[in-house]
C-alpha cells in the first residue's frame, strides 16, 4: 500500500459539488484518509477564468501511479470534463501531487507534480492536513515550502463543506 496525495480543482458549475463528487468516485477505488477544507481559490496561469475550488485528499491505494492516474483521468471524463485549451476552465481536474515519496518521469506523468511549490492552492490545503509531508525532490516539507514561498497575487480563502 502506497501513500498518495491528489489534488482537487473546480471552475465550472457547482464547484463544491463538483469537488465533493470527485471525492466521493476517488473512495471507489482508493482508501480516503483525510479530506482538506475547500478553497476558493483565484484563477493561477490563466487569469482569464472563474475563480476556482480546491481541495486536497489523502488515499492509501495498491493501484500503480499509472492506474491511478486512469482511474483519475476515468473520473474527469466521467464527470464530464471537456479539455478545450491548457490551464482553462474545467467541471473537475485531479492531479496526483505525490505518491509516497516516489519520483517519477514519463510521458504521462510527472511526480511529484511539478507546480506544488508555487501554488499557494495546493500548498494551503496540503499543509492543513499533512503539513510534515516531505516534498521528495527539495527535501522539504510542505509546511516549509508554504512559509518560504512567494505567491504574488495569488487569492485563497478557506471555507467549509457546511
Ligand atoms: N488549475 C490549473 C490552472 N490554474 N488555478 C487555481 N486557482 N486552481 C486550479 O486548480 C488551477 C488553476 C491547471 O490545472
Ligand atoms: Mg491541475
Ligand atoms: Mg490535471
Amino acid at each position: 500500500m502506497k501513500e498518495a496525495f491528489i489534488g482537487i480543482g473546480s471552475n465550472l458549475g457547482n464547484k463544491i459539488r463538483n469537488c465533493l463528487e470527485a471525492v466521493n468516485r476517488i473512495s471507489s477505488f482508493a482508501s480516503l484518509k483525510k479530506l482538506s477544507s475547500p478553497y476558493v481559490t483565484s484563477p493561477y496561469g490563466d487569469l482569464n477564468q472563474n475563480w476556482f475550488v480546491n481541495c486536497v485528499c489523502k488515499i492509501e491505494t495498491s493501484l500503480s501511479p499509472e492506474e491511478l492516474l486512469d482511474d483519475c483521468l476515468g473520473v474527469e471524463g466521467d464527470m464530464g470534463r471537456v479539455r478545450v485549451r491548457k490551464w482553462g476552465p474545467r467541471v473537475i481536474d485531479l492531479d496526483i501531487l505525490f505518491y509516497g515519496d516516489l519520483i517519477l518521469q514519463t510521458d504521462r506523468l510527472s511526480i511529484p507534480h511539478p507546480g506544488i511549490k508555487e501554488r499557494l492552492f495546493v500548498l494551503a490545503p496540503l499543509v492543513e492536513i499533512e503539513k510534515d509531508l516531505v516534498h521528495p525532490l527539495y527535501g522539504k516539507t510542505v509546511e516549509k515550502l508554504l512559509k518560504e514561498g512567494s505567491f504574488e497575487g495569488q487569492r485563497i480563502r478557506r471555507i467549509s463543506w457546511k
